[in-house]
């Protein structure tokens, strides 16, 4: 069998689902510590360099313009505050820098602002990730001469339930704009969040289109929704912890390479629930206070996490 496949088909990835919780976390596992260390965590520290107004409809979001959540807008930050930020997460720990900006895409002109960001954080030694929305290819390219590692852009859910979150653009939009980012030979970053109404079938459908893409992406974030006060989501049942811990052990098993990352939702999740996403095959973290409008874990408990779990101790002991 082929080590690494994108020619899934939706009833195998519904049988990986289907397994006993027990088999299916003995495989995952398994698998996880034939590819990485299963003690080390990878730590990304995000930013949000642009807040609110956004003109997008995502029914998730605190950033959409089209939704009352109280959230203040702020203009696109400036080089020097993203840059001092930057350092602060690299003196915490963090490996990678991450900035978001709430649009529907970025103007030649705002990415030409966004490119010093890039530049100056990459020259703390600090990997580069941007999420900006959609791009064309020539804005992708432009990205890549900057020096930028990794973009981030999720599919979300699955193509069929992609209306029910989303009006305002298409799955397709989505592939489209990966498909140029993977054309630039930049890194790519994109998974999806659990909670969106969807059902165990969308899970897979989601994780199989993340799978098939021509070559799987570098890193897989996999979210929790964070309920939003004034979204249409805000009240919107959450999957069972046993169906989140599931969902990541079958993106292991089906991305054996890719670096999957327990995102967005942490701050509700206890001990025992974080260590089994490890034990499924998570192995990367955001780590920080804050992620983008939102709580995370503060970095202490996060160190104390992952002391008790005997994870990153040389992380742990240069800190
Ligand atoms: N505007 C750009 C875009 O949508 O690609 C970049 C920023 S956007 C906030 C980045 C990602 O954050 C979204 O694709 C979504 O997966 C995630 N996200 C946003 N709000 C969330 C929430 N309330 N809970 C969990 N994840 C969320
Ligand atoms: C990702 O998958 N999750 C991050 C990052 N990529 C950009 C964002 C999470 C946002 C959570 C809600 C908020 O803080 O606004
Ligand atoms: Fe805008 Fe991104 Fe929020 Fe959608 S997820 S409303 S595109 S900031």
């Amino acid at each position: 069998m082929k080590e690494l496949r994108n020619d899934w088909a939706l009833a195998e990835v519904e049988a990986l689902f289907a397994l006993p919780f027990n088999d299916l976390l003995f495989q995952a596992h398994t698998l996880h510590r034939k590819n990485f260390n299963p003690n080390q965590v990878q730590v990304s520290s995000l930013l949000n360099i642009k807040t609110g107004a956004c003109p997008e409809d995502c029914s998730y979001c605190s950033q959409s313009s089209k939704y009352d959540t109280g959230l203040e807008r702020e203009k696109l930050m400036e080089v020097d505050a993203v840059l001092k930020q930057a350092q602060e997460a690299k003196d915490k720990g963090a490996t990678r820098f991450c900035m978001g900006a709430a649009w529907r895409n970025p103007t030649d002109k705002s990415l030409d602002k966004v490119i010093p960001m890039i530049q100056g954080v990459k020259a703390m030694g600090l990997e580069t990730c941007v999420t900006l929305g959609m791009l064309t290819q020539e804005q992708a390219f432009t990205l890549k001469e900057a020096g930028l590692d990794y973009y981030n852009h999720n599919i979300d859910t699955s193509k069929e339930n992609y209306s029910n979150v989303i009006t305002t653009r298409s799955f397709q939009d989505r592939l489209n704009t990966l498909e140029s980012v993977q054309n630039a030979d930049i890194h790519v970053c994109s998974g999806g969040i659990l909670g969106l109404g969807e059902g165990q079938t969308d899970r897979a459908s989601m994780l199989r289109s993340l799978a098939n893409l021509e070559k799987h992406p570098d890193s897989v974030p996999l979210n929790l929704l964070v309920p939003i006060p004034g979204t249409p989501f805000e009240a919107i049942e959450p999957p069972t912890e046993s169906e989140f811990v599931r969902t990541i052990a079958v993106a292991r098993l089906m991305m054996p390479k890719s670096v999957v990352r327990l995102s967005a939702g942490r701050t509700e999740m206890g001990e025992a629930l974080q260590a089994l996403c490890f034990f499924a095959g998570a192995n990367s973290i955001f780590y920080g206070d804050q992620l983008l409008t939102t709580d995370n874990p503060d970095t202490n408990t996060d160190q104390i996490l992952f002391e008790r779990l005997g994870i990153n101790q040389q992380l742990l002991n240069s800190h």
